[in-house]
């Protein structure tokens, strides 16, 4: 058996970074305790793009040293946890969701010994450190499939999805999934960077949920499973704090029909959880688009983005009053296992949220404020916290995979002393982490400022949600935590409003935590408070005692 973990441990060095994309070894649990702090996943994590974050040697490209390097400035902002978008070997070149090595660190991002390099800081710091894990399919380079490809009984044919003749009635996104194994490499073009060789001996057809270039995984056999367990463990043995779990409900396909969401998905995916969670402190959380609330709940996958509810963070703030609702009534009975964010990697989660509200500060910031300031778990995009726009000139995607804009240079960015692997945000000028630190307003120091509210005040990270109400474009609700006691109040409107808050302790004082230097408020009699809001300003306030009867 191979036991990489167990000499990782006692060897302190690492034996196992040469293994091929095909070695196939068991890799027992190696179960540690956890060098984060109780709570931490409730933390605002940032969702990182490790080649468009810092480059550390001049080849244009990010990598994991280059985000070692910048672990003080997360650590500034407050953040908790970081979720790297795919770092092991991938054929793509991009996003690295087409995966050609499920154990190693692809080459251009650095090795293995940088990756327990950049957990030991983080940990250091407070910070944990989750990653994409893509376990649907692989890219159809991963020397697995073009083994597969050689036929039938050849290594690892039954690690895939096939079938002899094409399957009828099936339409994924309005492509038929199934991909004769025979047909030329022109199916792959402009997919993956380079062409797979044409197979000798390949018949029949295999199934691709996202296309030809990324074949599905058979979960039908148990060596599979078996498989991405291993490897699961392989970076929880170093010490990873978790995962974000690609495309879930995708695992299983066996209805023409019905293949999306298939109960041996969600089967699949609590086992994960399970294998996961067996570590101490360890986070997960799904990709999970159609029904995200089912699989934050802790019978599937314990965490889940919150798509479809995201986009009413930014609609508010352009201020529409039904987003408003949304916003104040998500978590009335949503699981606070959800994840929340107002834009990732994905255009079909929405432009950059700069472009979304047309770089208005201030609208952006409540938008912000309405997330970082809910139940649940934040997730920032790098480049968010300090206003980076979208690169209009790209196409699909790539205008939100921009390099991370450090300094106001306009050919890099600060992102690289070399040339970057792709051009610059527009707005880098005045959007840069260097003048957003030395601007009091910016906001960078907005999103410091809410992560900071987040942290000292325990029961907005945590807390139980309550007393939610919209009232117009003010959404305002109350959170507890053991003793403590906070309001918040959203004006996403452009006029002065005034609400009435209910249910707070008869006559209670309550102090203002945002804005910091605003008086103290008090309750009447029968617990209301009737406060009268700014436009586009938000309060946090912290409920003290009632003065002692005389
Ligand atoms: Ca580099
Ligand atoms: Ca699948």
């Amino acid at each position: 058996m191979w036991l990489c973990g167990a000499l990782l441990l006692a060897t302190g060095t690492v034996r196992c970074a040469d293994a091929p994309a095909t070695d196939t070894r068991a890799v027992p649990a190696l179960i540690r305790p956890s060098p984060l702090p109780p709570h931490w996943q409730h933390g605002v994590f940032m969702e990182i793009f490790v080649r468009a974050w810092r480059d550390s040697d001049g080849d244009g490209i990010g990598d994991l040293r280059g985000l070692t390097q910048s672990l003080d400035y997360l650590q500034d902002l407050g953040i908790r946890g970081i979720w790297l978008m795919p770092i092991t070997g991938n054929a793509d070149g991009d996003h690295g969701y087409a995966s050609t090595h499920f154990r190693d660190v692809a080459a251009e991002y650095g090795t293995l010994a940088d990756f327990d390099e950049l957990l030991a800081q983080a940990h250091r710091r407070g910070i944990g450190v989750v990653m994409d894990y893509v376990i649907n399919h692989a890219a159809a380079t991963h020397p697995m499939f073009q083994s597969a490809l050689r036929g039938p009984g050849q290594p690892f044919h039954d690690w895939f999805v096939w079938s002899d003749t094409a399957p009828p009635g099936w339409e994924i996104w309005g492509q038929y999934p199934w991909y004769h194994a025979a047909s030329e490499p022109w199916l792959f073009r402009g997919l993956l960077k380079e062409l797979p060789a044409a197979p000798a001996g390949a018949r029949g057809f295999y199934f691709g949920t996202f296309g030809p270039h990324m074949p599905d995984f058979n979960f039908a056999n148990p060596a599979v499973v078996a498989y991405h367990c291993d490897s699961l463990r392989f970076w929880l043995n170093r010490g990873l704090d978790g995962y974000r779990l690609d495309a879930v409900p995708h695992l299983v396909e066996t209805d023409a029909v019905e293949w999306n969401d298939q109960p041996q998905s969600r089967a699949l995916t609590k086992k994960l959880q399970d294998l996961i969670k067996l570590y101490p402190q360890r986070y997960v959380v799904c990709e999970a688009t159609a029904k995200p609330q089912d699989y934050g709940d802790p019978a599937v996958c314990g965490g889940a983005f919150a798509f479809g509810q995201v986009h009413h963070y930014v609609q508010a703030a352009l201020g529409k009053a039904e987003s408003v609702q949304k916003v104040a009534a998500y978590y009335r009975s949503a699981s606070p296992t959800m994840a929340t964010f107002v834009s990732n990697h994905d255009i079909f989660a929405g432009r950059r949220l700069w472009d979304q509200v047309g770089g208005d500060a201030r609208r952006y910031k409540l938008a912000a404020a309405g997330y970082l300031l809910q139940p649940g778990t934040p997730f920032v995009y790098y480049g968010e916290e300090v206003g980076q726009a979208g690169v209009a000139s790209l196409k699909g995607d790539l205008p939100l995979r921009a390099p991370m804009s450090w300094t106001p240079d306009p050919r890099t960015g600060g992102f690289t002393t070399g040339t970057p692997f792709r051009e610059v945000a527009p707005n880098v000028a005045t959007h840069n982490a260097l003048l957003q630190q030395q601007d009091p307003d910016s906001i960078f120091h907005f999103y410091k400022a809410m992560i900071g509210l987040r942290q000292s005040l325990p029961s907005i990270a945590r807390g139980s949600y309550a007393g939610a109400f919209a009232q117009g474009l003010v959404a305002g609700w109350q959170r507890r935590l053991d003793a403590e006691h906070t309001v918040t109040l959203i004006n996403y409107g452009t006029e002065t409003e005034t609400v009435t808050v209910r249910d707070l302790p008869s006559r209670a004082r309550l102090r203002s935590a945002w804005p910091q230097r605003a008086a103290v408020l008090r309750a009447d009699r029968r617990g209301r408070l009737r406060i009268t809001l700014p436009a586009q300003q938000l309060r946090v306030l912290v409920v003290q005692r009632a003065p002692t009867a005389r």
